[in-house]
C-alpha cells in the first residue's frame, strides 16, 4: 500500500482564544495571565497549574494568534488541525458566566476555523477544526448544558467537545451527567477528555521537581482514574456509541486494564455491574499518540487491539482496532523547543514513535492511519 494519499491531521493541539486570553488578563488569582517585569523588561506570563510559580511562565501570540497556529503546521508537515480550547477550560467560573463564554468562544472556535485556508491537496477539507467547550461547572442547570451541545452540533466546523475530569463538580461518573452523554452521543460529536489537576503535588514527597512530576505523571493519572470511573459508572455501556478521544495515550490505562479487570472481578460492589470485561471498552476509545515513545505506542496498539477478545455478547469491536483508534497529536503551543530551532524536537519525537511502532513499520497504510486517515473518520471529514 505504498504512495497512499493522506493527510497528516493533529488531533492534539490548543488554543486561549482572544476572548479567553481577555478573561485571564482580567483575573486577579490563577488561572491568569499577568503582567511581569523583569528589570526593564515587562511580559506577559500564564499562570495555570496549581503550585506553579507565581510569575507562571512566558505567554505571547503562540497560545492565540491563529497565524502562529497556521505556520507551526505548515512548519511540520500538518495539513489539518482540530483545534481546543486549553486548560482549565471554563472550570474556575460561576455557571451563569461559564455559559455565556461557553457559547461566545464556540462562535469564535467556529469561525476560527471556518475562515481558515483550504487544504490545497485534499479538497473540500479545511486546515482547521475544532472541539467546543460545555459549561461543566457546579451549579448548572444540565439543559444548559444541552443547550450547549444543540449550539455545537449547528456549528459546522466544530466536531466535538473537549473536556477536563470535573463533570458538574461530582466527577464525570455523576449520574446527572447522562443526559449530557445521551445528548452528545445523539449529536456524533468527539469526547476529547484531557487532564488540568493532575494529582496531589506533595503526594509521596516534598523535593521540589518543577512541572515534572504534575505533567508527566499527574496528568496521565487523572486521565486514567476518570476513565476508570466512566468504565466502572457504566457509561459506556449506556451510550455504546459515545466516542471518547483519550488525551496522552489514554494515561495508564492501557497498562493497567488486566489489572482493573481482576479488581473488577473480585469486587462485590461491581462484579455484576458492568456488560463486559474492563478490557473489552479499551477497543470502544481512541487514544491520541501523544506518548513520545515507540514502545509506548506499539504497547498501547497491542493492548486495544486486544479488547476483541473480551467480547461478552453484544457490541462488536473491531478485529484489529488498534491502529485504527491511534491519532497523531502535538500539544502544541505547549512543549515549545527550548532553544530556537526549525522544528520543534517534541512534534518530532512523537512523529518517530509513530514511524518507529513495531508491527506496524512496514505497512504504510497503519502509519497513514495514525497519522491522518483515522482522524478522517473519527470526524468524518472526507476528500471530495
Ligand atoms: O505544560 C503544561 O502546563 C500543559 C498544560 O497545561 N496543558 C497541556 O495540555 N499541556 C501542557
Amino acid at each position: 500500500m505504498a504512495n497512499i494519499k493522506y493527510p497528516i491531521v493533529d488531533v492534539h493541539t490548543h488554543v486561549y482564544l482572544p476572548r479567553y486570553a481577555a478573561e485571564l488578563r482580567a483575573r486577579t488569582s490563577a488561572p491568569r495571565i499577568l503582567n511581569w517585569t523583569n528589570g526593564s523588561k515587562t511580559e506577559e506570563r500564564l499562570l495555570i497549574l496549581d503550585g506553579e510559580p507565581s510569575a507562571g511562565r512566558p505567554v505571547g501570540p503562540q497560545y492565540w494568534d491563529r497565524d502562529e497556529k497556521l505556520e507551526f503546521m505548515q512548519k511540520h508537515g500538518i495539513n489539518i488541525s482540530f483545534v481546543s480550547s486549553a486548560n482549565p477550560w471554563l472550570d474556575f467560573l460561576p455557571a451563569a458566566r461559564a455559559q455565556t463564554l461557553a457559547q461566545e468562544l464556540n462562535n469564535d472556535l467556529e469561525e476560527y476555523c471556518a475562515t481558515s485556508p483550504a487544504v490545497e491537496a485534499f479538497s473540500g477539507l479545511k486546515s482547521l477544526y475544532g472541539f467546543g467547550l460545555l459549561p461543566l461547572v457546579p451549579e448548572v442547570e444540565v439543559s444548559t448544558i444541552i443547550q450547549t451541545v444543540e449550539q455545537l452540533k449547528s456549528l459546522p466546523h466544530i466536531r466535538g467537545v473537549i473536556m477536563g475530569t470535573k463533570g458538574i463538580g461530582k466527577g464525570l461518573d455523576d449520574n446527572a451527567l447522562d443526559p449530557m452523554w445521551d445528548a452528545i452521543q445523539a449529536a456524533g460529536l468527539v469526547v476529547f477528555i484531557h487532564p488540568h489537576y493532575g494529582v496531589d503535588s506533595t503526594l509521596y514527597g516534598e523535593n521540589n521537581n518543577g512541572h515534572v512530576l504534575p505533567l508527566a505523571l499527574g496528568f496521565p493519572f487523572e486521565t486514567t482514574i476518570a476513565i476508570t470511573r466512566l468504565i466502572l459508572s457504566g457509561v459506556l455501556d449506556r451510550f455504546p456509541d459515545l466516542r471518547l478521544l483519550l488525551a496522552h495515550s489514554g494515561g495508564a490505562l492501557p497498562q493497567l486494564s488486566s489489572r482493573l479487570a481482576s479488581c473488577i472481578h473480585h469486587d462485590p460492589i461491581v462484579a455484576k455491574r458492568l456488560k463486559h470485561d474492563a478490557r473489552y471498552y479499551l477497543g470502544q476509545l481512541y487514544f491520541d499518540a501523544v506518548a513520545y515513545g515507540s514502545e509506548e505506542l506499539t504497547f498501547v496498539s497491542r493492548t486495544i487491539s486486544r479488547a476483541s477478545e473480551f467480547q461478552s455478547g453484544g457490541g462488536t469491536v473491531e478485529a484489529k482496532v488498534g491502529s485504527t483508534r491511534l491519532l497523531f497529536g502535538t500539544d502544541h503551543p505547549f512543549f515549545p523547543p527550548l532553544e530556537a530551532s526549525q522544528k520543534w524536537p517534541s512534534v518530532e519525537d512523537n512523529l518517530a514513535a509513530i514511524r518507529g511502532m513495531a508491527g506496524v513499520d512496514s505497512k504504510i497504510e497503519h502509519h497513514a492511519n495514525i497519522l491522518g486517515l483515522n482522524a478522517l473518520r473519527l470526524f468524518d471529514l472526507h476528500d471530495q
